[in-house]
């Protein structure tokens, strides 16, 4: 970009402590970066497992938006159409890396490990997250929008203070590129050149909120550039590039390069949750354009191409598929283990006055239901 110099005003010296990167390595490419029906050559064994996860994922949301119609959970942000981003999230990372989701990320959770069962605790109406952070390294899954955005770049941060190799990868939908949440992380991320890593699933809604109306930025990856960090475009249906990118992404994060911002273009088949109508604000023909660009087939049609998916190959993801669908289905035929009481547990130390009355309160009135109506309470929570 050339400054030009206006008449009668002097330019300001540079800063001495300042070294801008030149804005136009910061821009995304004005195509979103593709591999399938390119002429990349195949990793097999990598495009094998991200269409296994692929179509377990998919088994997955299916299994779990049906038992919530069933009234097994209270509500399912699915992620069907947007399995590409999920699964690549949960493997480009390494183990000792963090990956910090969103409500919508379930199935990134589990496909990093984290008990499917757990992982729902929260959507089935329970006041805690389910599992521990720690053991998968994953944060618990963030219903307030971008706030686990800043915690990944206090995180990353952090470790590398502390010398230990980590990177963040934190997931945000594109409604949550409108939070202040957003600016604050990408802007501290870019200026401590902490290892992290954005990924804004961008699926075209925040509810029944368009995209036109949530930015007038050329793209999403173009704000990375504002804040002095490469933005990065990629086609988020399209598994082996989304995994390119993030991997990428990761391994600058790690040599000490500082952050990237990723936009990956998807779609969410579903409506935003169960509780969500989504034929009130999108058409069935933009739904079927979508679907005509769906992750597994993309990914399964140039698997074949190259002669990389066996039938065999295809009954194993399918099977894989049902036998996670059973797990979920027996696990979560009995009701959860709610205690209501415990809701203010753990919200400090040491509760306070005012929490203290609630709880006698909450207390006092499930007592009192409990007496009309003995089965009221399960038997553990009374
Ligand atoms: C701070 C905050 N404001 C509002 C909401 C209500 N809300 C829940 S989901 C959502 C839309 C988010 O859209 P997007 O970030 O694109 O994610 P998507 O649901 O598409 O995955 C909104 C506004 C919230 N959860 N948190
Ligand atoms: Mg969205």
């Amino acid at each position: 970009m050339t400054v030009l110099a206006q008449p009668g005003r002097q330019s300001a010296p540079p800063y001495a402590d300042r070294a801008h990167p030149d804005p136009a390595s910061l821009l995304p490419d004005p195509e979103p970066y593709r591999v399938l029906g390119g002429t990349a050559e195949p990793d097999g064994p990598l495009w094998l497992e991200l269409y296994r996860r692929l179509v377990t994922g998919r088994r997955f949301n299916e299994q779990v938006t049906a038992l919530t119609r069933q009234g097994r959970l209270a509500v399912y942000p699915s992620s069907t159409g947007q399995e590409a981003c999920q699964i690549a999230a949960a493997l480009a990372p390494a183990d000792r890396d963090w990956l910090f989701p969103s409500y919508r990320d379930t199935l990134a959770a589990v496909t990093r490990g984290v008990d499917p069962v757990q992982a729902l605790t929260l959507l089935r109406g329970d006041w805690h997250n389910g599992y521990d952070p720690h053991t998968h390294r994953v944060a618990p899954l963030c219903t307030p929008l971008a706030t686990q955005l800043p915690h990944a770049v206090g995180l990353a941060h952090a470790a590398r203070l502390k010398g230990d190799d980590v990177v963040a990868l934190a997931l945000v939908g594109d409604g949550g590129t409108s939070e202040g949440d957003f600016h604050e992380a990408l802007n501290f991320a870019a200026v401590w050149r902490a290892p992290v890593v954005f990924l804004v699933q961008n699926n075209g809604f925040a509810i029944s909120v368009p995209l036109a109306k949530q930015t007038a930025a050329p793209s999403i990856a173009h704000k990375a550039v504002g804040y002095g960090m490469p933005g990065r475009l990629v086609d988020g249906n399209d598994a082996p590039a989304v995994h390119h990118v993030l991997t990428e992404a990761i391994g600058r994060a790690r040599s000490g390069a500082g952050p990237t911002l990723v936009e990956a273009l998807t779609y969410r088949i579903d409506a935003h949750t169960t509780a969500d109508d989504a034929g009130r604000y999108r058409s069935d023909a933009e739904v079927a354009a979508w679907r005509a660009h769906d992750p597994i087939t993309l990914l399964e049609r140039e698997l074949r191409h190259h002669g990389l998916l066996t039938d065999t190959e295809r009954q194993r993801a399918a099977e894989a598929g049902e036998r996670l669908a059973r797990r979920v289905r027996a696990a979560l035929a009995d009701d959860p283990p709610l205690t209501p009481a415990a809701l203010f547990s753990h919200v400090y130390a040491e509760p306070t006055a005012q929490l203290r009355e609630q709880t006698a309160r909450l207390r006092a009135e499930l007592e009192a239901e409990s007496a009309r109506t003995p089965d009221f309470l399960p038997e553990h929570a009374r």
